[in-house]
């Protein structure tokens, strides 16, 4: 069994998307361990991120990910990293397989319903950051 960390954003919420993504990550075999609401200090949205910091996206996505409380998500399954990146697909949803949630549900690259760990080493990190 494996553990990552996935974060419903702002747009999912506002949305009302929860249940349905919540839902697919069930059907994919994965338990929800922790799960909590939380809206992100400006702080803590730029500490999360700041592996963006010197791109031209990162001022938006901080004021995008503080716009609105997001449910943090501590997940386990067998191979929970790479099966959940799978499951959420890229993160253009233009470029997302079919099925897959951002596919299904994102806006735009910056507007895409959910994070998702991107390796077991990040997973690590970012849980001990919320969890
Ligand atoms: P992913 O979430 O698929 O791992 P990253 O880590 O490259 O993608 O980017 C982190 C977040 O930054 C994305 N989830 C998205 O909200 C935002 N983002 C990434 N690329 C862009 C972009 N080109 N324009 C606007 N926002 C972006």
């Amino acid at each position: 069994m494996e553990r990552t960390l996935g974060i419903l954003k702002p747009d999912c919420l506002k949305r009302k998307l929860m249940g349905k993504v919540i839902a697919k990550l069930e059907e994919k075999g994965f338990e929800i361990i922790e799960g909590r609401i939380k809206s992100l200090t400006k702080e803590e949205a730029e500490e999360f991120y700041a592996v963006h910091k010197e791109r031209p996206f990162y001022g938006e996505l901080v004021e995008f990910m503080t716009s609105g409380p997001v449910f943090l998500m501590h997940l386990e399954r067998d191979n929970a990293v790479a099966y959940l990146r799978e499951v959420i697909g890229n993160t253009d949803p233009a470029l997302a397989d079919e099925g897959t949630v951002r596919k299904l549900y994102a806006e735009s690259k910056q507007n895409n319903v959910i994070h998702a760990s991107d390796s077991l080493e990040n997973a690590k990190i970012e849980t001990s950051f919320f969890f």
